[in-house]
């Protein structure tokens, strides 16, 4: 046979599989139903190896299913709007449409080029009108049901380039592009109300049986359900009141201070016109420069400042100092915590520092604490002390009594908080899908009518990088009239975080053709939820917390069939170089074009599958591509050098040689293997190495005289090695079942069933021992009697040797075990 020429056998099947529609899902009602679906790309210009893992994992389980008789909904598209489009406008003057369409033509190639089995008819592309149309049609339900909602809201901002900033563009507190200091700007933005379900978010978790744990704990952790109360403290000679979260009520006699978050809209009212103003805002203007992920590490130092005002303790009567500080967030809780320094370590340090008084209220059960002499906070429970009436009762039990107290005399409440904050939505972008709305003099906030949808993005329009947005400078744009009364209006010139596209483009794939709705509810039920989803773990939280609200809502609205979009998660591993993950910064990235080049997509394939498991990191390795371009040159000669003795059918197998039911039995390991290992864990890497060994064995039964070959036991294990490997490989395999002689595609082929009798060994081997030591081994037919295998047994050259000379006492024989021999020297 020729060489193996991937380059010519690839683009000939992938232009063949595209002409006959192989991939195409049909609407077929008689098989079972599987949506296979992998996180879609961001169209950044190239295909990268985390890509070609997340697809080819993908890839091996579609086609593995449709082999299996499902009808199989396998869809690729692209979340094509984002900053990087408009990046790419500033610096290289490329429109964002022409840059972000001409990467998505590009790494459709690609993908096409890697033969993975999409319906590219259900392609969708975030960035068109027709899939963003929709976007702002979801946009427009949240609205109407009160889950959208606009308030004033902290923005990035440089002031040199005199631009919002998104938080990646913020590197160490400056702009990613002039180094300016960053500040902040005080915007109307809009929000979704994503706490209006956090319970449930949180409770379903529980359903989500075929998720990785360590997502479900990340998910948990990021809604953040705190349990505890809120309680009144009044500000000292004014009417105003702070409600305060806390989650250790029991301490509430212990409180030295109160903390307000910078931002707190009462502490400009409290310090305007006092001593403290200046000082206070030039506090605020430092605090500004840090990210919020700085304000609350713990590595960050905890700065704050007294702003001249007291309040009072509601439960004590106490008079304590209010302090703003870093660490104290406006949006967690209330935006103000009530210092506890001897029973939190951090309020512990800041008292410390700032020399603040500690008072200590629980004390352990055997012993006292001297405030003087803490040389950290005591955190656990104990007994209440200094607590008034409390005095004596655990802390556990306090807990609720305070809370009762509390709500009794209106000074308080239980409170259950969560972590998980509403979601902004807005951006000061050009590149994303605009906010439908309408700015009215005389009607005020008015959404734009369905049936005027889609709000177009405007083409005309420039990409200075400065000023507040780019749809804000273009004023065809920004002037329209009012929907409901006629007259002159504004437009709404914020995008929408892309995060939004991406909450339902899963649905939009079962449906993606509808121009009357985004998607028809019975052809999403056919298919939703997803059966399978794979992904990278970067979108752990956010994606997948968003998918699985705009999922609920939509459910609530009637338009969605289900209320968890993912039933089963698989979270791959990074692919790294020399141990870190590949990156152009590191300039340690393999081009998956290059490899696909100079190997072929079967090969990369392959080795981006046998290299680890699917959740693991992954290792590059060029000789493991090497590796698995030579066994893939090794498939194609064998299955040719085979060629002569195959036949299709007509198999027979009754008359078999000892090397001939080796063969079958290894042909039929490998079926199991290959099945199980794909169905039950997705352990890919091992199933490609059963089938190497198959390889192996067939390559030793091709060593055999001529005469001693069997046709029919070849046929059956080629047959079964094409059939096997074609999910890994589907180029090569199609290309050798077509010379075996079949018409059909192999990725049509039914999935083949092992033959459990092929699986028995007539053969089987015992351990002889002597004494009890294990001494040697034997192979014995399976049906041998009891007498010849201890003769056997007797009869090696070893035992011989062994118990030459001795008195045989007795041979006893353990069923398909052992044989043990005893003697006595005489
Ligand atoms: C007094 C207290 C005493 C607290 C004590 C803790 C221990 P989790 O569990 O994360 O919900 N807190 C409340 N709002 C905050 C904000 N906006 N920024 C920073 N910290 C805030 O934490 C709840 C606790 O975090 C609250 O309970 C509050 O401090 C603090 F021995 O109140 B605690
Ligand atoms: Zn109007």
């Amino acid at each position: 046979m020729d060489n193996y020429n991937f380059k010519e056998i690839e683009a000939k099947w992938q232009k063949k599989w595209d002409e006959m529609q192989l991939h195409k899902t049909l609407e077929d009602t008689s098989k079972p139903e599987f949506y296979m679906l992998e996180m879609f790309p961001y169209p950044s210009g190239n295909l990268h190896m985390g890509h070609v893992r997340n697809y080819s994992i993908g890839d091996v389980i579609a086609r593995f299913k449709r082999m299996n008789g499902y009808n199989v909904l396998h869809p690729m598209g692209w979340d094509s709007f984002g900053l990087p489009a408009e990046n790419a406008a500033i610096k290289h003057g490329i429109h964002p449409s022409k840059w972000t369409w001409d990467n998505i033509d590009n790494m459709r190639r690609q993908l096409k080029q890697l033969g993975i089995s999409y319906d590219w008819d259900r392609e969708v592309a975030t960035c068109h009108p027709d899939y963003y149309r929709w976007t702002q049609w979801m946009f427009l339900q949240f609205y109407k049901n009160g889950l959208a909602y606009r308030k004033k809201s902290y923005a990035n901002w440089c002031p040199s380039c005199k631009t919002v900033l998104a938080n990646e563009q913020v590197v160490d507190g400056r702009c990613e592009r002039c180094g300016s200091e960053v500040s902040k700007k005080n915007l109307e933005q809009w929000f979704f109300k994503i706490t209006a379900y956090a319970e449930r978010l949180l409770n379903d978790i529980e359903r989500l049986e075929g998720w990785p744990d360590k997502v479900k704990v990340m998910q948990k952790n990021w809604i953040g359900k705190s349990q505890g109360a809120e309680l009144l403290f009044k500000v000292d000679g004014t009417d105003q009141v702070i409600p305060i979260f806390t989650t250790r009520p029991d301490t509430v006699f212990g409180v030295t201070y109160i903390v307000l978050a910078p931002e707190h809209p009462l502490v400009e009212a409290l310090t305007r016109g006092t001593s403290y103003e200046a000082k206070v805002n030039k506090f605020i203007e430092k605090v500004h420069r840090m990210s919020e992920i700085e304000r609350t590490s713990t590595e960050t130092e905890k700065e704050g400042i007294f702003i001249g005002a007291y309040a009072i303790n509601p439960i004590s009567g106490d008079r304590v100092p209010i302090w703003i500080a870093n660490y104290v967030l406006l949006d967690y809780g209330t935006g103000a915590v009530m210092g506890v320094p001897a029973h939190d370590q951090r309020d512990f340090q800041f008292a410390k520092k700032y020399n603040l008084p500690i008072k200590v209220v629980i004390t352990p059960k055997d012993s006292a604490l001297n405030a003087e002499e803490m040389k950290e906070a005591y955190e656990e429970p104990g007994i209440m002390v200094n607590s008034g009436q409390f005095n004596g009762i655990s802390s556990q039990d306090m807990m609720d009594k305070i809370i009762e107290y509390a709500e009794k005399k209106g000074l308080g409440k239980r409170k259950v908080n969560y972590r998980l904050r509403d979601w902004l939505i807005s951006r000061q972008r050009y590149w994303g899908a605009p906010i439908p709305i309408v700015y009215c003099d005389r009607c005020g906030i008015v959404p734009v009518p369905e049936h005027q949808l889609p709000v177009m993005l405007p083409t005309d329009v420039e990409f200075t990088g400065q000023g507040e947005s780019p749809l804000a400078e273009c004023e065809s744009f920004v002037h329209t009239t009012c929907p409901v009364c006629g007259g002159p209006a504004r437009r709404e010139t914020d995008t929408m975080d892309t995060f939004i596209c991406s909450s339902w483009y899963f649905m939009r794939y079962t449906d993606p053709h509808n121009a009357e709705m985004p998607f028809d509810k019975e052809k999403a039920a056919r298919w939703m939820p997803v059966d399978q989803y794979v992904g990278g773990v970067e979108h752990a939280i956010l994606h997948l917390l968003y998918s699985r609200f705009f999922t609920k809502v939509l459910y609530d609205l009637g338009y969605s069939p289900v209320d968890e979009p993912f039933v089963n998660l698989l979270t791959q591993g990074m692919v790294l170089k020399d141990g870190s993950k590949m990156s152009k910064s590191k300039g340690n990235v393999v081009s998956p074009e290059e490899i696909v080049d100079k190997y072929g997509a079967d090969t990369a394939r392959l080795f981006i599958l046998f290299a680890a498991p699917p959740e693991k990191d992954l290792e590059w390795s060029d000789q493991g591509v090497e590796g698995c371009y030579r066994f893939l040159n090794r498939v194609w000669r064998i299955v040719g050098e085979s060629l002569p003795l195959y036949r299709k059918d007509g198999r027979n197998f009754t008359q078999l040689s000892h090397a001939d039911k080796e063969l079958r039995y290894k042909t039929h390991y490998t079926i199991k293997k290959v099945t199980e290992d794909i169905s039950t864990r997705f352990n890919f890497n091992t199933a490609i190495s059963a089938i190497m060994e198959m390889v192996n064995a067939l390559y030793q039964y091709a060593d055999l005289e001529e005469e001693q070959k069997n046709p029919d036991v070849i046929s059956e294990a080629l047959d079964n090695l094409v059939i096997l490997l074609s999910p890994f490989a589907p180029h090569i395999t199609e290309e050798l079942w077509h010379r075996m002689g079949h018409e059909e595609s192999i990725h049509m082929v039914p999935w083949p069933d092992y033959d459990s009798k092929a699986l028995i060994k007539d053969e089987m081997q015992l351990v002889i021992q002597v004494n009890g030591k294990v001494r040697d081994k034997i192979t014995v037919p399976r049906d041998e009697n009891e007498d010849n295998i201890k003769q056997m047994a007797m009869g090696t050259e070893k035992i011989k040797t062994l118990v030459d000379g001795k008195d045989i006492v007795k041979v006893i024989y353990v069923k398909g075990k052992l044989v043990n021999i005893v003697v006595r020297e005489v």
